[in-house]
């Protein structure tokens, strides 16, 4: 390769860059588009049934592991962090929990169109470059991606986690066919701590970095269109959507800041729903209160049923 070729994707590197803090991105950071799972852990982890009922992730296992099935001629990956951070508001007595995530305007729309034009910059690189851009929502290993580029390190509740930001932020991911010069991964900050592993009331996170989605209390408030096993009842206390206990006991969430992005500030009544209200709520106001949010995911049917769980761990 020329002295010229490396200036460029050098260059070119630190122009995707600057565009993404344009648009709003917290932060980005480039990988070259080689096998993301070299060590199979995605394979292990779905071996072990840690995936729960969620088939969808063993039909795409293939795809997640080579980013030339999803994007033939790939050559680099952008990853992106967008902070969603805001203090939890204060919870009214009698009121179920939702997770941070959700207290917004659902992220996948938020991100849609800053991620798009983060794509068109790249492309407007090279004729004929072409581009495929997920955020949560294709067969993409995002957390392994973002380790790779640099964005973060994965930390034993196996979230993303950044000095500056925590771990509030979503990841938003791009693989394009143009050579970008790649950045390195930063190092593990999780030190001795193991402060996730010992709160998570059901026991999830198995081992470093790996969590059974069987004993998450995430996957079965959010994912689970079934029953959920009477014997994780009682520890899944007031949480009516998705759970948050391994990241609130995260000591680098002490340094996050509040989003400057006024779509994921919590809307009136999503935070902390009255639980009564909730077990008793019929479709149609489901369907109001939770419009445009994330927690639309679980369905009227799965918020009554954990609503009920959480009203009856209330009476405990
Ligand atoms: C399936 C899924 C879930 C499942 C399973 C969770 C899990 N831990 O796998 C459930 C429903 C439980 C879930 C819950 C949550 N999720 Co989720 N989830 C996903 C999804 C769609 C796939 C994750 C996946 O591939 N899991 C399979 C395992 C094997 O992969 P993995 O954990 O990513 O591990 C890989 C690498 O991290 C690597 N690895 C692991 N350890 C190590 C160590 C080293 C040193 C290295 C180099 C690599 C490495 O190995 C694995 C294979 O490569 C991603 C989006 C995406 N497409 O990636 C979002 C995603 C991971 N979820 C996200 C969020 C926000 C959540 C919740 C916080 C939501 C909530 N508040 O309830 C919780 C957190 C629970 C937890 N501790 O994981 C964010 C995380 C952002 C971040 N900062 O990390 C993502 C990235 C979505 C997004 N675009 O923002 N989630």
């Amino acid at each position: 390769m020329s002295d010229h070729a490396v200036d460029s994707v050098a260059a070119r590197a630190d122009q995707m860059k600057r565009a993404a803090r344009e648009l709003g991105f917290d932060a980005c950071g480039i990988a070259r588009a080689e096998a993301p799972d070299p060590e199979d852990r995605l394979g292990a982890w779905l071996e072990r049934g840690y995936h729960a009922d969620m088939a969808w992730m063993a039909r795409t296992r293939a795809a997640r592991q080579d980013p030339q099935l999803l994007l033939p001629g790939a050559k680099s990956v952008i990853v992106v962090a967008r902070n969603y951070h805001h203090p939890r508001p204060e919870q009214p007595p009698g009121s179920g929990k939702v997770a941070a995530y959700a207290w917004g305007r659902d992220y996948h729309k938020v991100l849609r169109r800053p991620l798009r034009a983060l794509a068109a910059t790249v492309e407007g690189f090279e004729p004929g470059a072409r581009t495929y851009c997920r955020i949560d929502s294709g067969p993409v290993l995002e957390r392994a991606w973002a380790a790779r580029a640099g964005v973060g390190w994965i930390g034993r509740n196996s979230l993303v986690l950044r000095r500056d930001l925590g771990s509030w932020f979503f990841l938003g991911v791009i693989l394009t066919t143009v050579e970008l010069a790649p950045d390195r991964p930063v190092e593990d900050c999780c030190g001795s701590c193991r402060a996730c592993i010992d709160a998570c009331p059901t026991r999830a996170i198995v081992a470093p970095g790996v969590v059974d989605s069987r004993l998450c209390i995430s996957y079965h408030t959010i994912e689970n269109r079934g029953e959920i096993p009477e014997a994780l009842h009682a520890a899944f206390r007031d949480w009516v959507f998705g759970c948050d206990i391994c990241q609130e006991v995260c000591p680098w969430n002490r340094f996050a800041k509040t989003t400057d992005e006024a779509a994921f500030h919590p809307r009136p009544g999503v935070a902390h729903p009255a639980l009564a209200e909730l077990a008793e709520q019929d479709e149609d106001a489901f369907n109001a209160r939770f419009a445009g949010t994330p927690v639309r995911r679980a369905k009227h049917g799965g918020m009554l049923r954990n609503a009920r769980i959480a009203l009856g761990n209330a009476k405990r």
